[in-house]
């Protein structure tokens, strides 16, 4: 009360000085403006959006910052200079961003102080480079380049976290105990096709891959625990597909009633619209569909969520270089040899072909090769028409970056075991972030690709729930990223001869008809979290109802010769009537061929767009080690063989259509295969194209009015 009165009296003299000067005109009454400290809250990686706080009496203010290096932690920027709006974000997960801002009139100013309080993150998301890619070395010896990730901060800055779409992990199962998975699993949602329980944790302490893949999905954010997983918010459901029984007594856990129970077709699994397949498999020989598994493919990829239908993710392969099939490894044969010389073994091509896989050559399958962190394929991914995008799975965490993930819980099961001299300073119990053994750095593959795209659509059906299946691959089409743009294309020589003419195997990116990019190594490019999520939050295209057409034959028996080692092949045409806006192309070959690594396969656009359906030196190599006496062992060559291109999306079916055969090699042949040792394929005669079918899937063109 004293002090009130005093600051009365004293403005009381200040008016008495005013009024003494009676010739000027009283000036206009401007009072200071006032401000006030204020204090928010920030978690990491999410944009906190505040107000400062000031007033003035005659209005008019603008708020500014004292000084803009007092910004320690994160950005900070003020949107609205008048109102005082401002917005800060921050990858810091802990601390405390103590800024000085004013609020002026013009004549006269306030200062007062926001403080930001950081509280809430994950310790392991600094290293998580494919959200975030600092050029950091996530344990390994080498760094990544920055900006090479998925491009996920401005979406989960914006708030979108993957919160209400479901994704099932079809893996060896999943430890649903795992501290930084538990909350983000669904409770009783998972099955154990071993058991019948609802706990799908694996029977092997080492089995760790279904619980890595589960954290790249969704490993929770904000917890104070690990990392984060792409949709951290996102739900999982897990089932032990590729599980065993230490008991022996279940021989088969991947049955087709085990597939049905984990792909949606039953109680078991139909909440889930996302469904993550880190797993493939590989054969040295073409080979059909497997018409059961199919129908379920496009039963639950089309109908299902009431006709929104679902998407299935899966993995390109492993074997760029070599796989492993049949109890044995499968490799070219100058896998040991070429490097000594300097050079890239297989002629620099993939000797796991994607398309190799009928299951990769499914529609309904969105299939994902492999990038590293320095924004290249990642050295082992398997790669062909068949895939749509490309996402991060590194390289093997010692040398070079791996993914950081979770791992089975403690340092006696998993991949992340006690041990003194890990292959990396994370993973063997010693390093202060990880002395649980809770999380690995060593995880990788077409494996943790998967589970990268399947947190990236899990985060696009969040954004936008209303979103068909198509829809999302339309949104992934046309916002990846064109990566490793100057890639040049991998030609072999047809012939040895100087002046050998060259077939270019793997194009480099290609720009088709309807203006989307593709290459053979990428699909459409890697994935692009924030872009997909904004194009889902402001989604205008209409793709009409989903049309697939019949399958389009050739005669029944062409028995066109290839001519061997020719560059000009031999080709077939086919005249489409349908005028349909292609989202993909499926083509079933059937020729004789008994050399069958020699063949490129090709099929060309009535635009003009060639797509390479199938590299030579692919590793059907079967042919080498059949009894051909046996008929039930013989390989003729493609018999009605399934292979799919994105390489067309957009375009129109109407037109001619050319597949194309070459022969690219006369000379030897041989491949190594672990069991056996090296093997030749004689050159024997030349082969047959017999027949090819083709077919569409997409929607009818608008008619122009
Ligand atoms: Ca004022
Ligand atoms: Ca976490
Ligand atoms: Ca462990
Ligand atoms: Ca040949």
């Amino acid at each position: 009360m004293h002090k009130s009165i005093i600051s009365l009296s004293v403005a009381a003299v200040l008016l008495a000085g005013c009024g003494s000067d009676n010739k000027a005109k009283p000036e206009p009454v401007n009072t200071a403006p006032v401000s006030q400290d204020v204090t928010y809250d920030a978690r990491q990686s999410i944009r906190l959006e505040g107000v400062l706080d000031g007033k003035d009496a005659e209005g008019g203010i603008t708020f500014s910052l004292v000084d803009p290096t007092e910004v320690k932690l994160g950005t900070l920027k003020i949107e609205d200079a008048k109102k005082g709006s401002f917005s800060y974000l921050t990858d810091a997960m802990e601390g405390t961003e103590i800024v000085r801002f004013k609020v002026s009139d013009g004549k006269s100013e306030s200062i007062s102080t926001l403080t930001v309080q950081i509280n809430g993150g994950d310790p392991l998301f600094e290293h998580q480079w494919h959200l975030k890619n600092t050029g950091q070395n996530a344990f390994a010896k080498n760094r990544g380049v920055a900006g090479e990730d998925m491009n996920v901060s401005e979406a989960i800055a914006s708030g979108v976290t993957g919160k209400g779409v479901v994704v099932a992990v079809v893996d060896d199962g999943l430890e649903i105990s795992h501290p930084d998975l538990k909350n983000n699993v669904i409770a009783g949602g998972s099955y154990n096709l071993i058991t019948g329980t609802i706990d799908p944790t694996p029977f092997a302490d080492s089995a760790s891959h279904g619980t890595s893949v589960g954290g790249i999905i969704a490993a929770e954010g904000w917890n104070g625990l690990g990392g984060r997983g792409v949709a951290p918010e996102a739900s999982l459901i897990g089932f032990n597909f590729l599980d065993h029984d230490p008991t022996g007594k279940v021989k088969s856990v991947q049955t087709f009633e085990n597939f049905a129970k984990s792909h949606g077709a039953s109680a078991y699994s139909d909440t889930a619209r996302v469904f993550n397949q880190s797993y493939g498999y590989s054969v040295p020989f073409p080979h059909g569909f497997d018409e059961d598994e199919n129908e379920v493919y496009a039963a639950i990829g089309t109908d299902s969520f009431d006709g929104k239908g679902s998407i299935f993710v899966k993995s390109a392969g492993n074997g760029y270089d070599y796989y492993r099939s049949m109890g044995t490894f499968w490799l070219p044969g100058d896998y040991f040899s070429a490097p000594k010389e300097g050079k890239a073994p297989n002629q620099g091509l993939p000797f796991h072909n994607s398309n190799m896989s009928s299951d990769n050559a499914n529609v309904y399958n969105l299939v994902v090769s492999a990038i590293n962190a320095e924004g290249k394929r990642s050295s082992y991914s398997s790669v062909g028409s068949n895939v749509f995008l490309t996402a991060p799975g590194g390289e093997y965490g010692v040398d070079d970056p791996a993914i950081v993930t979770t791992d089975r819980v403690s340092c006696d099961k998993g991949s992340s075991v006690a041990n003194e001299r890990p292959s990396t300073p994370f993973d063997g119990g010693l390093h202060p972030l990880n002395l649980e053994c809770d999380y690995r750095s060593t995880m990788n593959g077409t494996s943790s690709a998967a589970p990268n795209t399947s947190g990236a659509v899990a985060m696009i059906m969040s954004a936008n729930p209303n979103l068909s299946w198509r829809d999302v691959r339309h949104i992934l089409a046309a916002t990846s990223t064109k990566v490793d743009a100057d890639i040049p294309a991998k030609t072999v020589a047809i012939g040895s001869e100087a002046d050998a003419p060259e077939y270019e195997a793997i194009p480099a990116w290609l720009e088709n008809a309807a203006g989307y990019h593709f290459h053979n190594e990428y699909g459409f490019g890697r994935v692009d979290v924030s872009a997909a999520v904004a194009m889902a939050q402001d989604y205008k295209a209409d793709l009409g109802d989903y049309m697939l057409t019949d399958w389009i034959a050739s005669e029944a028996d062409l028995d066109k010769v290839i001519p061997d080692a020719s560059l000009s092949g031999v080709s077939d045409s086919l005249d489409v009537a349908e005028d349909l806006i292609v989202e993909a192309v499926q083509i079933e070959l059937t020729a004789d061929h008994l050399r069958l690594p020699d063949l490129a396969v090709e099929l060309i656009s009535p635009a003009g767009t060639r797509s390479v359906l199938m590299t030579p030196y692919n590793g059907m190599v079967y042919q080498g080690v059949m009894d051909p006496t046996d008929p039930s062992d013989l390989v003729t060559g493609y018999d009605a063989t399934p292979m799919l291109s994105n390489a067309f999306y957009g375009e129109s079916a109407k037109g001619e259509w050319t597949i194309k055969l070459i022969d690219v090699n006369s000379g030897e042949y041989r491949f190594l295969k672990y069991d056996r040792g090296y093997i030749s394929i004689p050159n024997e005669s030349n082969g047959m194209l017999k027949g090819w079918s083709i077919r569409f899937h997409g929607h009818k063109a608008k008619v122009a009015s």
